[in-house]
């Protein structure tokens, strides 16, 4: 009981609303993109929407306004409507009569992602799912979950607690984001490490297809073997095959026993080593494996005044285990530390279950986002890297754009081998957007990585697909996407490069 309580605490971290001074310029003057030969939305359309959905749930007019900005202030689109459906049929509706005008639609679920998706390039019409936000059941004895996709993640999470279970996914933006919106970025997070990503937990959904057929594939089973398993096109497309309605979702049991460890390292070779043999003495228990490099937890503690926990190194990481005998985990736990003191992997480090202070530590991770983004325009980038390579790129971009970056940082999921680059700039300008792309992406490529470990491809990487997928690869997309959605309306100008 008192666990539930804590994991309760840890995970009301969330993404605050943030409003950064500028609005960006609109994304058809900042980039080189080309309006398709959709139809502009006229006042026939708008009475049309509101004969489907009340009145108040078609937004227009400076409505719209945070609608068309996405999370980062990178994007800015022109839609003139924003709706609001609450149910798969409503979805159903307006997704018809969308694909019988030529209308393009952006699905939007929380507004938290990071590559430019979510909102409309031009003047597309938003479908919000915040108003889908029904949780319709929670089986606690086989754990799976089925709601409506536009439920927050962190009210989702709460509401699993009370039967003991947790969501498989911790997000900094937890907050905000929705679990459809999770689902369709398959989104990684704090413990993928442990759970897996949503390919493994996602046991069915249902989606709304581009001429506004409503596919049901929910499933009440984790085995389910027959034909076919379609589910998987929507985990990640990023609504450009479907728009995700409903989902069934496996949540694992709620640990008795959280414990957490913050510590300092002097290099990045010790990290690995730290890894390495936290998965040896940890084992079963690992339940997250962080990495922030010194410049990333200078800007969380002072843009979000936060306190570290220990003095200053190079590096720094989190330990977290998870398990069903407290006791035991912290035995292990303190083990683990006393080893790695003893043999210089970590030269400082603090260890704590107490939930206060599990919090500050998460804290000081999961807030660097917001941080960096407090400090000016973000170039961000989402890569996994070999291990061994893992951090060179931090040294290299910093000293290709030398001056003109305020910070250029590293941290992330490194157990995942997962790299967050963040350049963080006085404002945007394509003297240094040019100075690091395709720079970032050829050196991700050299090294057999992926330009997007976990954010998606959305509007700022489709050009840069090829760094990671093979030609026939994205010719297979091609040929999905245009089976699926031969007219082109459900998010376009995203995840795919045009020619
Ligand atoms: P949105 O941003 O609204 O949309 C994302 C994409 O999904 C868009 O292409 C949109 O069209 C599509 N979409 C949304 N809902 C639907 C739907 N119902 N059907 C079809 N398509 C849909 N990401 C990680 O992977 N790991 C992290 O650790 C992580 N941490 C973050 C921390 C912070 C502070 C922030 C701001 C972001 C973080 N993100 C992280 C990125 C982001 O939160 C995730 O990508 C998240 O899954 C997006 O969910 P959303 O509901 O906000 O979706
Ligand atoms: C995280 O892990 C998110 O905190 C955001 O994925 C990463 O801001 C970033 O670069
Ligand atoms: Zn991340």
């Amino acid at each position: 009981m008192l666990l539930t309580k804590q994991l309760k605490i840890i995970n009301r971290v969330s993404a605050r609303a943030f409003s950064a001074k500028e609005v960006p310029q609109f994304t058809k003057d900042r980039y080189p993109v080309k309006r398709g030969n959709y139809n502009a939305l006229n006042d026939h359309d708008i009475s049309h929407f509101e004969s489907i959905l009340e009145k108040h749930r078609v937004l227009t007019g400076s409505d719209t306004d945070m609608y068309n900005i996405d999370w980062i202030k990178s994007v800015r689109g022109a839609s003139n409507v924003v709706l609001k459906p609450k149910t798969t049929e409503e979805v159903s509706e307006i997704v018809k009569y969308c694909h019988a005008q030529k209308l393009a639609v952006v699905p939007q679920g929380g507004n938290t992602g990071l590559v430019g998706g979510s909102v409309p390039v031009f003047d597309e019409v938003v479908i919000s799912m915040s108003l889908m936000n029904k949780i319709e059941h929670i089986d606690e004895y086989s754990g799976i979950v089925r709601c409506q996709s536009g439920v927050v993640l962190e009210k989702l999470e709460s509401a699993v607690n009370e039967k003991g279970l947790i969501v498989p996914l911790d997000l900094g933006s937890k907050g905000t984001c929705h679990i459809g919106g999770n689902v369709s970025t398959n989104a990684g997070g704090l413990r993928l490490i442990r759970y897996g990503n949503l390919h493994g937990s996602v046991l069915g959904v249902e989606a709304v297809l581009a001429n506004g057929k409503i596919l049901n594939l929910m499933s009440n089973f984790k085995k389910d073997n027959t034909g076919y398993h379609l589910k998987h096109l929507f985990i990640g497309s990023e609504g450009s095959l479907g728009i995700v309605t409903k989902l069934a979702l496996h949540c694992p049991t709620a640990p008795n026993a959280v414990n957490l460890a913050f510590v300092g390292l002097e290099s990045f070779q010790q990290v690995l080593n730290a890894f390495l043999l936290a998965k040896k003495e940890l084992g079963e228990i690992l339940s997250s494996v962080e990495m922030i490099d010194e410049p990333s937890l200078m800007a969380s503690t002072t843009m979000c005044n936060l306190q570290s926990p220990i003095q200053k190194y190079p590096f720094y990481m989190i330990f977290e285990t998870s398990g069903s005998n407290d006791e035991h985990d912290k035995e292990k736990l303190n083990n683990f530390l006393k080893n790695a003191m003893e043999k210089s992997i970590i030269v400082d480090g603090v260890a704590t279950n107490e939930p206060s202070k599990m919090r500050n530590i998460w804290e000081s991770r999961e807030r660097i986002a917001e941080s960096l983004l407090k400090m000016g325009y973000c170039f961000k980038y989402d890569i996994s890297l070999p291990l061994s390579n893992f951090y060179d790129i931090v040294g290299a971009v910093r000293e290709r754009v030398g001056s003109h970056a305020k910070l250029v940082s590293g941290y992330g999921h490194v157990g995942d081998s997962n790299m967050h680059l963040n350049i963080v700039c006085e404002k945007f300008s394509q003297e240094i957007y040019k100075l690091v792309e395709p720079f970032v992406f050829e050196y991700t490529s050299k090294l057999k990585g992926s330009i997007s470990a976990e954010h998606g491809i959305g509007f700022h990487k489709p050009k840069y697909l090829h760094y990671s997928k093979s030609p026939e690869a994205i010719e297979l997309m091609k040929q999905i996407k245009n089976l699926m959605d031969p007219e082109n309306i459900l998010n376009p100008y995203k995840v795919l490069p045009l020619s």
